[in-house]
C-alpha cells in the first residue's frame, strides 16, 4: 500500500531473535525517524495488521523499546475507519487511506463483500492493542466480527465449515486460512480462557476432518476444497500452514484425538512437502497456488510460477517439531535449496517457473521472507525454549505474542 517500509517492519523481531544488534539498531532507527504514516495512499487493514502491527508489537514485546508500542497504537488509530461499514464487518481489501482515515474495498472483492480471512485475521493484535492503550475500541471492533461468523455458522452448512460470505465457498486455504489458525490461537493466548474461541475451533476441526480431509490415489492426505455442496478436489499452497495450526491444538486433546490429529497434522505436511519434493527445485519454492490436480498430483498442469519462498511449509514442520521433538534431517534441505536456486546479489528472489530447466528470477523479495520463512527456519534450528510455545503465540506472519498469563481481575 501507500505505507513505506513494510520489509524493515516485518523482519524487526528476526533482527532481534538472532542477535543482528547493528541492523537490528538501524531498522529501529529508520522506525523513529523515517516511518511515516502521514501518506497519502492506499493500506490493506489486513496486511497493515499482520505484517506491520504484528511486527511492531512482537518488537516492543522482545525489547521493550516505547517507540515501537506507540508507532502500533498510532498505526492501529489510522485502521479504525476500515469498520465503519454498516455492518462493523470490514470489507474485502479494507483499504483505509493512512492520511485521510476513509475507507473502501479492493475491486476484486465483488459487491463490496467481506473476507473471512480478512475480518477474522484482527483479533490477536488488536487485544494487544487495547491492551496497551487501555482502550477497548481495539478489541470491541475486532470482536464485533464475531456474532456475524456465528451468523454464517448457523446458517450455512455442512455444519461448521465456514463458508465465505456471500458465496458457498469454503476453503482452509486462501480467503480463510487465517480465520480458523486465529480461533485456536485466540484461545491459546487467553491462556485458554476464550472458551468461546476454542469451541469454534473444535467444531471447525470436526467438521474438516468429516467433510474435507481426503486421500489421493497415490496415499497423499489433502484438505479439499467445498463449493455449494460439491467438493473441489484441489488444495492450495496457503492451506498448508494447517498442519501446524492442527499440531498446536492437538496438544490440549485427550490422548485418542491428539494422536489423531497429530497423524493428520503429519499427513498434510507430508503432503505439502511433496509438493516441494516434486517441484524439481528441491525443497526451496513450492508452486505458489498448487492448483493441484490431486489426487492426481500431476504438477506442471498450472500455477507453476512462485512468487517468494512461501513459509507455510517451513511454519508447520516448525509448529511440529516444536510441538512433537521431531528429527530435523528433512528441514536442512529448505534452506541449502533457497541458498542454490534464490539467492541473488542483494537478497532472495522467487523464481518465476520452478518447473523451467532455465529459472529466471522475478526480482521481489517479499516482506514474509525476512518475517517467516526465515525466522521458522532459524527457530527449527534453535532451542525449543526460545520463544517457548508455553509463552508465546505466533500471528499468522510469524511475529510472537506474549500469552496472557495473569489471572482475569487481576
Ligand atoms: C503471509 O503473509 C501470512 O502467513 C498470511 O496469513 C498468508 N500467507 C503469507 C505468506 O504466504
Amino acid at each position: 500500500g501507500g505505507l513505506r517500509g513494510a520489509t524493515v517492519i516485518d523482519a524487526l523481531d528476526t533482527l532481534y531473535i538472532m542477535e543482528l544488534e547493528e541492523e537490528f539498531q538501524e531498522a529501529k532507527q529508520w522506525v523513529e525517524q523515517s516511518f511515516d504514516l502521514n501518506v497519502n495512499g492506499e493500506a490493506s487493514l489486513f496486511e497493515v495488521n499482520i505484517r506491520y502491527i504484528g511486527g511492531l508489537l512482537a518488537a516492543f514485546y522482545l525489547t521493550g523499546e516505547e517507540v515501537f508500542k506507540n508507532k502500533a497504537l498510532e498505526l492501529g488509530e489510522k485502521l479504525l475507519p476500515a469498520f465503519n461499514t454498516p455492518t462493523g464487518i470490514p470489507r474485502g481489501g479494507s483499504l483505509s487511506s493512512p492520511c485521510s482515515g476513509m475507507s473502501w474495498s479492493w475491486g476484486w472483492a465483488s459487491a463490496g463483500s467481506s473476507i473471512l480471512a480478512e475480518f477474522g485475521t484482527l483479533h490477536l493484535e488488536f487485544l494487544h492493542l487495547s491492551e496497551l492503550s487501555g482502550n477497548p475500541v481495539f478489541a470491541e471492533k475486532a470482536s464485533d466480527c464475531f456474532p456475524f461468523v456465528k451468523l454464517l455458522f448457523v446458517h450455512h452448512q455442512p455444519e461448521a465449515l465456514f463458508c465465505l460470505p456471500t458465496t458457498d465457498h469454503v476453503s482452509i486455504g486462501g480467503l480463510g486460512d487465517s480465520f480458523y489458525e486465529y480461533l485456536i490461537k485466540s484461545w491459546l493466548m487467553s491462556d485458554k480462557k476464550d472458551s468461546e474461541a476454542k469451541q469454534m475451533y473444535d467444531d471447525a476441526l470436526e467438521a474438516i476432518e468429516k467433510h474435507l480431509v481426503k486421500k489421493s490415489a497415490g496415499g497423499l492426505t489433502y484438505i479439499a476444497e467445498w463449493r455449494g455442496g460439491i467438493l473441489d478436489h484441489k488444495m492450495g499452497h496457503l492451506a498448508c500452514f494447517s498442519g501446524g495450526m492442527i499440531a498446536l491444538g492437538a496438544q490440549q486433546e485427550p490422548e485418542e484425538r491428539r494422536q489423531r490429529h497429530m497423524g493428520l497434522a503429519a499427513e498434510i505436511t507430508s503432503t505439502c512437502h511433496e509438493s516441494y519434493a516434486r517441484s524439481g527445485r528441491d525443497t526451496s519454492q513450492g508452486p505458489r497456488l498448487l492448483q493441484t490436480p490431486v489426487p492426481s498430483l500431476a504438477w506442471g498442469i498450472q500455477g507453476s510460477s512462485c512468487s517468494g519462498h512461501p513459509p507455510e511449509q517451513i511454519s508447520s514442520s516448525r509448529e511440529r517439531v516444536g510441538v512433537e521433538s521431531r528429527g530435523l534431517g528433512g528441514c536442512c534441505a529448505a534452506p541449502q535449496a533457497l541458498e542454490k536456486h534464490c539467492r541473488v546479489e542483494s537478497g532472495f528472489s522467487g523464481i518465476r517457473d520452478v518447473y523451467s530447466t532455465t529459472p529466471t528470477h522475478d526480482n521481489m523479495q517479499q516482506s514474509f521472507f525476512l518475517a517467516e520463512t526465515l525466522k521458522y527456519l532459524y527457530l527449527l534450528f534453535c532451542e525449543d525454549d526460545v520463544l517457548s510455545l508455553e509463552d508465546w503465540v505466533f500471528n499468522t506472519e510469524a511475529h510472537p505474542l506474549p500469552i496472557n498469563h495473569t489471572e482475569l481481575g487481576a
